[in-house]
């Protein structure tokens, strides 16, 4: 230490950081909060891209590049009906409310981030390196995450490689951090033992807030973020409560089709001229060859309803809406599929990243999953996809495409 308490410190001297809140408790305690919830954040990652379907088709896999980072994948279930609503949920509120946590305990580290020598040894050199991987990895989906969410598909394709390969790259510094720093982390929790003195500061300030203030403080930023972000999850009325969810796109109005649009017709460049009575024809096509259908004729099928929720990527959903059209594997039947196989779906959308689709034979044979043409007892809006869309239980919306104009049955 230096004679003169008044002198400039270089951030790399331990006496440059003055906050008295540093110390091995706070730091373990919000380290064990983002062990169980960075946890969460990577299982719910991991199911998201599982519910793409990535493995069954090229136009459904964003990271073709994947290899042995795909080894979990499976088929997506149908069931419960809204899995990927609860997944996704989960995902972005954790993701969001622990944004305060996050930047607390990074706040609470800083001082070993300039400490010095820059590597007292080989495995200490490695140590500050996965430390780089960590908090760079960690900042780093954290930020992509919120700006897809926010801006509305900032980055067209490329956000899912971003996060997709960030998120394992984080993941593996964070379970190398993570097993190495528990142990200690429980032992300051439990104060068995005063773990690493080189976080309290040898010439603390005087204290502004206690400790236990300043973990109230962080825990309320993360409550009053979970508080203005999870009415999206929840839909209906309640997604007036989440003054954080983006409100741009379109304005969903009242009445049947009074829900959440994520693309309008106009924006998708949708002419109303190809979907009108005269224009439009779905074009099915399977083993025994194509068939063309009006509208009207659709609606002569046998026709079904379900109760179905949207559930975005972005972590926003509606609550269950009644849809009602034509079963999927109606119209596989209607073209020699009387098992259903697999179904590509295609849009009268000419540009844009969700005008293709895959869906797998598990979704196609649910009873659920139709070619809507109504919804809560209305025809669709042009907004929400008519003259026809479709819907799959549990799916996320992603795949359920809108102004469908062409079904093909079997080998993608
Ligand atoms: N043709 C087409 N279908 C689409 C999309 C799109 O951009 N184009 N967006 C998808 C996405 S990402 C979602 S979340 C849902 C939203 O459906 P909604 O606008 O009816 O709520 O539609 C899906 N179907
Ligand atoms: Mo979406």
């Amino acid at each position: 230490m230096r004679d003169d308490p008044h002198a400039p410190l270089l951030p790399t001297s331990p006496g440059f950081w003055r906050s008295p809140l540093r110390g091995p408790r706070f730091t373990s305690v919000l380290g064990l909060v983002l062990l169980v919830g960075v946890t969460v954040m990577f299982l719910t990652g991991l199911l998201s891209y599982a519910a793409y379907n990535p493995d069954l088709s090229p136009v459904n896999d964003k990271t073709p590049d994947k290899g042995i980072l795909g080894f979990y994948l499976f088929a997506w279930p149908t069931d419960p009906h809204w899995l990927y609503r609860l997944n996704q949920g989960v995902h972005v509120t954790l993701g969001i409310t622990l944004i305060p946590v996050l930047l607390a305990k990074l706040w609470s580290v800083v001082p070993r981030l300039f400490a010095l020598p820059p590597a007292r040894s080989l495995t200490h050199a490695l140590e500050r390196l996965s430390l780089l991987l960590l908090v760079g990895g960690g900042l780093f989906e954290f930020v992509t995450g919120v700006l897809n969410v926010q801006l509305d598909y900032v980055f067209p394709g490329s956000f899912y490689p971003l996060h997709f390969y960030g998120a394992w790259v984080f993941f593996a510094a964070f379970v190398a951090h993570a097993v190495l720093k528990t142990p200690a982390a429980l032992r300051n929790l439990r104060r068995l033992r005063e773990e690493p003195r080189d976080l309290v500061s040898p010439r603390p300030a005087e204290p502004t807030v206690s400790r236990r203030g300043a973990l109230w403080f962080v825990g309320g930023a993360s409550l009053l973020l979970f508080a203005t972000t999870v009415g999206q999850s929840l839909g209906g009325a309640l997604r007036r409560t989440a003054l954080l969810a983006p409100h741009g796109g379109g304005d969903p109005g009242v009445g049947p089709n009074g829900f959440q649009i994520n693309k309008t017709a106009a924006h998708a460049g949708i002419d109303s001229a190809e979907t009108g009575a005269d224009a439009w024809r779905l074009v099915v096509t399977g083993r025994t060859g194509t068939v063309r259908l009006s509208r009207a004729q659709l609606t002569e099928l046998p026709q079904y309803s379900a109760a179905l929720p949207i559930a975005c990527v972005e972590g926003w959903s509606t609550p269950d809406q009644w849809w009602r059209g034509v079963r999927l594997r109606d119209l596989a039947a209607l073209v020699g599929h009387d098992d259903p196989p697999d179904l590509f779906v295609e849009s009268l959308q000419r540009h844009g990243a969700f005008r293709k689709a895959a869906l797998r034979a598990n979704q196609v044979a649910d009873p659920r999953s139709l070619l809507a043409l109504y919804v809560n007892g209305e025809e669709l809006s042009p907004d929400h996809g008519h003259p026809a869309r479709i819907i799959v239980p549990a799916a996320p919306g992603v795949l359920n495409t809108k102004w469908v104009a062409r079904l093909t049955f079997g080998d993608l």
